[in-house]
């Protein structure tokens, strides 16, 4: 009997269609997904901690506006994806706590200090650009409930990726000590970012499954190489410089070539050892107990109503 399941399952991936949460999955599937999904929705809550820093900083009301709606709508798309991870039966207090345990990770990337206001507009431009360029694709996901809310957080990430570069747009055009706060942002930023694609295809031990699966429509190295390409043009535009000494365009390939980001440094960040990985958790353990009080007051709010509706 789980053969013919399992040969459903084959047969519904093949034809391209969705798997649902009532559809049986192999439990690989599951838990590759419970993995990506809470990886996703926990660095969707910890990325609000970086530009969170400046609400309160930002130099007029417009750009502290926007930058409130910009991290308001992080949380939003945290929320979704414990939605669409409670789908595949673990609930979200579940996955918190594993956060919290060192269980679960969450992107390198939030891990990095954002001491001048340009590092708001570059975290608009190139970590939202890098999360539209991994997430587009995952819009198609065989995974109906993660892909569905992949569709609506892209359009909000375009929203996002804009409102950074047309910022970085304003400080170009301000004093030359603006232009070099963007500079010195777009330096620091820069391999972080492509580092967010994660490891080399060669050294990627989930990807072919997760592809195989069709979870993931394609290879680390291959998303990182259209954010490369996507960004060299916007960067000629806004008049900074990419610091990469080898990226150039190769006629022949029909793509930017560049120099190998430093992956020793993504393992040392993923593996706790970042600038900011304590700050972000302690912050982040601090603002989960100082809660406690909503759950509590919600728990017993529904209890009574449950009590009410059977009375
Ligand atoms: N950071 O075998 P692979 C955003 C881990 S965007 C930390 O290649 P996979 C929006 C990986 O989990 C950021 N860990 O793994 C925003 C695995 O470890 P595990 C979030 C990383 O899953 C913008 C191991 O290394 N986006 O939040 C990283 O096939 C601005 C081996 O790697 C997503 O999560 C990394 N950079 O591919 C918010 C997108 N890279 O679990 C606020 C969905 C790899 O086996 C402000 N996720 N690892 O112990 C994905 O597309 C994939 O999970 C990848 C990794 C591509 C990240």
């Amino acid at each position: 009997a789980v053969q013919e399941l399992e040969s459903q399952f084959d047969a519904t991936i093949a034809r391209d269609q969705r798997i649902e949460p009532r559809d049986w999955m192999p439990e690989g599937y599951r838990k590759t997904l419970v993995r990506q999904i809470a990886q996703h929705a926990h660095s969707e809550i910890i990325g609000m901690q970086p530009e969170g820093e400046w609400i309160t900083r930002a130099p007029s009301l417009r750009r502290k506006s926007i930058l409130f709606a910009k991290v308001q709508d992080e949380a939003g798309h945290g929320l979704y994806l414990y939605s669409a991870a409670e789908t595949l039966g673990i609930d979200r207090a579940e996955l918190t706590q594993r956060l919290l345990e060192g269980r679960q990770k969450y992107s390198s990337i939030f891990n990095y200090p954002t001491p001048s206001f340009a590092d708001v507009g570059v975290i608009g431009w190139f970590v939202d650009g890098a999360a539209i360029c991994n997430q587009v694709p995952l819009c198609r996901s065989s995974y109906g409930p993660y892909a569905r809310a992949m569709v609506r957080i892209c359009k909000e990430e375009s929203f996002h990726q804009r409102q950074g570069y047309e910022l970085l747009l304003t400080m170009m055009r301000g004093t030359r000590e603006q232009r070099e706060m963007v500079q010195d942002a777009v330096d620091r930023w820069w391999w972080a970012s492509l580092m967010m694609f994660g490891p080399p295809d060669d050294d990627s031990p989930n990807s072919a499954q997760s592809m195989a699966w069709k979870i993931k429509r394609h290879s680390n190295d291959e998303l990182r190489q259209r954010f490369v390409d996507m960004t060299v043009p916007q960067a000629a535009k806004l008049g900074v410089t990419l610091p990469d000494p080898e990226l150039r365009w190769n006629e022949e390939r029909g793509h930017h070539d560049y120099g190998t980001p430093d992956y020793s440094e993504l393992k040392r960040v993923i593996s706790g050892d970042g600038p900011c990985n304590a700050e972000r958790m302690e912050r982040r353990r601090a603002a989960h107990e100082e809660g406690a009080w909503v759950r509590e007051a919600a728990s017993a709010h529904a209890a009574k109503q449950a009590a009410r509706a059977r009375a």
